[in-house]
C-alpha cells in the first residue's frame, strides 16, 4: 500500500505512518508489532516522545548507543555544518580531515597500545573487520596455520556470517548454515545457581576462563588465532565477567600467542564508567569492536582498533601494495566522523566516562530492590547496566517480559528492552537519581502486576 501522493504527504513525513506493510523490521515480530504498534517521534535529554503525544523515559539508550542522552545540539551542528561542507569523500585510495583526527581521538582514549583504528558502519561490521585483522595478522607473519576462532555460548557478535559463527545465539545461528568453519566456542557464564543477585563482578566462576585451555588442548592451540569475547555480554541479557575471568583469559590467550578481541559494541564510550570496559577491569585486548555510542547513535559508526604491533605487521612488502584487502565505501563517512568528534567533545566535557562510577552504588541499589517481588529470579548490574530476570511461564517463555514491556510502554511511559524473560536497561549517562528511582519503582510495579 503506497501513500496518497498530496502536497500535503510529503516522503520525509516524521509525525506519521502511512502503511505497516511494507518495512520488514529487523528483530521484531513483525505480525505482532504492526498489529499494534509503538512509534517514536522524537527525542530530547531522556526522553523519547511518542506519536500520541506522551514523554518516554528512555531506559536504554535507544539500543545502548544514545550514552549523552537525545537531541545534542552540537551532535546537530556539526553533523549540519559537515555535510554542507563536504558530504561524502571516499577513503580508499583518497582522504579527508576528519577521518584521520577522529582516528587520533579515539586512541586518545582507547586503552594502551589500540592505537591504530579501522572504521565501519556497525558494530557487526566492526566485529568482522575485527577477525579478519586476526587472521590476516597471523597469515602476514607466516603462521598459516593459525585460523580458528573461538567465541563464547550466548556472545552476541552481531549479524554478520563472521559474527554469527563466533557467536553463540541458537536463534541467530540455526537458519543460516553453513558458517565460517573451525569456529569453537567457550562455555558461557551465565551461573544463577552459584551468582543469583550478585552485585557487580559475579563471584564465582573465574575457572570458567580454563575452558580456553580445554579447547587450546582440543585443537592444539598453534591452530588458534583469536577469542573474542564480550567484557559484559549485554544483547543476550546481560551476563557480568566472573572476577579474574577477563585477566585469566588474558593470560591464556599470551601463553599460547592467541589474540585476544574484546568486543565493546555495548560496553564502550562510557557505559561501565571508563571509556571502555578493558580500562575498568585491567585487561588490555589486542583488537577492540566498538560502535553505537561512538556517534551517541546520531549516525551509523563503528571503529576496530588494533595494537600497534598488528597493524605493524600488516606495513611489509613493496609500499605500493594495499597491506589489507578490506574496507567499505562509508568507512570514516565525513559526516559520521564529525558526529562522533562532536560526541567525544560532549564526553569529555561532561566527564560522562565516569559517571556510570559515579552512579553505580545507587544504581546497583535501585535494581536490587526488586529482588522480593515474585517471579524475579536474578538481577545482575555493572556500571549503568543492570539485567533484570524473570520466571518463564510454562511452555510460553518470553510472554511474561513481553508484556512488562508493552505496559511500560503504553501504560507507564518508559522504554525498557526484553530479551526472553530479561529485561536489560541501559539508561543515557545523563540520567539523574530522580529518573533511576522512577525507572525501578515502576518496574517493579509493573511487574507485581504482571501475572
Ligand atoms: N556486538 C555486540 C556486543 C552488540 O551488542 C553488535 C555487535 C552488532 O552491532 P550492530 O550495530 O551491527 O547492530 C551488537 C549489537 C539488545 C540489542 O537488545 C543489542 C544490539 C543490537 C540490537 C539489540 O541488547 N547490539
Amino acid at each position: 500500500m503506497n501513500a496518497p501522493e498530496t502536497p500535503n504527504t510529503p516522503s520525509t513525513n516524521s509525525q506519521s505512518i502511512a502503511s505497516l506493510d511494507e518495512f520488514w523490521m529487523p528483530f521484531t515480530a513483525n505480525r505482532q508489532y504492526k498489529a499494534k504498534p509503538k512509534v517514536l517521534v522524537a527525542a530530547e535529554g531522556m526522553y523519547y516522545r511518542s506519536d500520541d503525544g506522551r514523554e518516554i523515559l528512555d531506559g536504554t539508550s535507544g539500543l545502548w548507543c544514545c550514552n549523552a542522552g537525545h537531541g545534542r545540539k552540537t551532535i546537530t551542528e556539526a553533523v549540519h555544518q559537515q555535510i554542507s561542507q563536504l558530504d561524502f569523500a571516499p577513503t580508499f585510495q583518497i582522504g579527508h580531515p576528519l577521518a584521520f583526527n577522529l582516528a587520533e581521538r579515539l586512541s586518545s582514549i582507547a586503552p594502551e597500545g589500540l592505537n591504530k583504528v579501522f572504521f565501519t558502519n556497525s558494530g557487526s561490521e566492526s566485529v568482522d573487520t575485527a577477525l579478519k585483522i586476526a587472521l590476516a595478522y597471523h597469515q602476514a607473519r607466516g603462521d598459516k596455520n593459525r585460523t580458528r576462532l573461538i567465541g563464547r555460548e550466548k556472545g552476541y557478535h552481531g549479524v554478520g556470517f563472521g559474527g554469527i559463527s563466533v557467536g553463540g545465539i541458537a536463534n541467530n545461528r540455526k537458519a543460516f548454515i553453513p558458517q565460517l568453519p573451525g569456529v569453537d566456542h567457550l562455555r558461557h557464564t551465565l551461573d544463577l545457581e552459584r551468582n543469583a543477585f550478585s552485585r557487580g563482578l559475579t563471584e564465582h566462576g573465574v575457572e570458567l576462563a580454563d575452558d580456553l585451555e580445554r579447547l587450546c588442548q582440543l585443537h592444539d592451540p598453534s591452530t588458534i588465532a583469536a577469542v573474542i569475547v564480550e567484557p559484559i555480554a549485554g544483547s543476550v541479557g546481560v551476563i557480568i565477567p566472573p572476577k579474574g575471568y577477563l585477566k585469566r583469559l588474558r593470560e591464556i590467550c599470551d601463553r599460547h600467542g592467541i589474540l585476544l578481541i574484546f568486543d565493546e559494541v555495548i560496553t564502550g564510550y562510557g557505559r561501565v564508567g571508563k571509556a571502555f570496559a578493558s580500562q575498568r577491569y585491567d585487561v588490555t585486548p589486542d583488537i577492540m569492536a566498538t560502535a553505537k555510542g561512538i556517534t551517541n547513535g546520531a549516525i551509523p559508526m563503528g571503529a576496530t582498533f588494533a595494537k600497534d604491533f598488528i597493524y605493524d605487521a600488516f606495513m611489509q612488502g613493496p609500499e605500493h601494495l594495499i597491506e589489507f584487502f578490506h574496507g567499505f565505501t562509508f568507512s570514516g563517512h565525513p559526516v559520521a566522523a564529525a558526529a562522533a568528534l562532536a560526541t567525544m567533545d560532549i564526553y569529555e566535557q561532561e566527564n560522562l566516562f565516569e559517571r556510570a562510577i559515579e552512579l553505580e552504588n545507587y544504581w546497583e541499589e535501585a535494581a536490587h530492590s526488586l529482588k522480593d517481588i515474585e517471579n524475579v529470579i536474578d538481577i545482575r548490574n555493572h556500571g549503568l547496566i543492570a539485567g533484570i530476570e524473570l520466571a518463564s511461564r510454562d511452555g510460553k517463555p518470553g510472554t511474561r517480559a513481553y508484556d512488562v514491556f508493552t505496559r511500560c510502554f503504553f501504560e507507564e511511559d518508559i522504554l525498557i528492552r526484553i530479551t526472553a524473560d530479561i529485561i536489560a536497561l541501559s539508561p543515557p549517562l545523563i540520567i539523574e537519581k530522580g529518573q533511576i528511582d522512577r525507572l525501578f519503582e515502576t518496574l517493579g510495579k509493573v511487574i507485581k502486576e504482571t501475572s
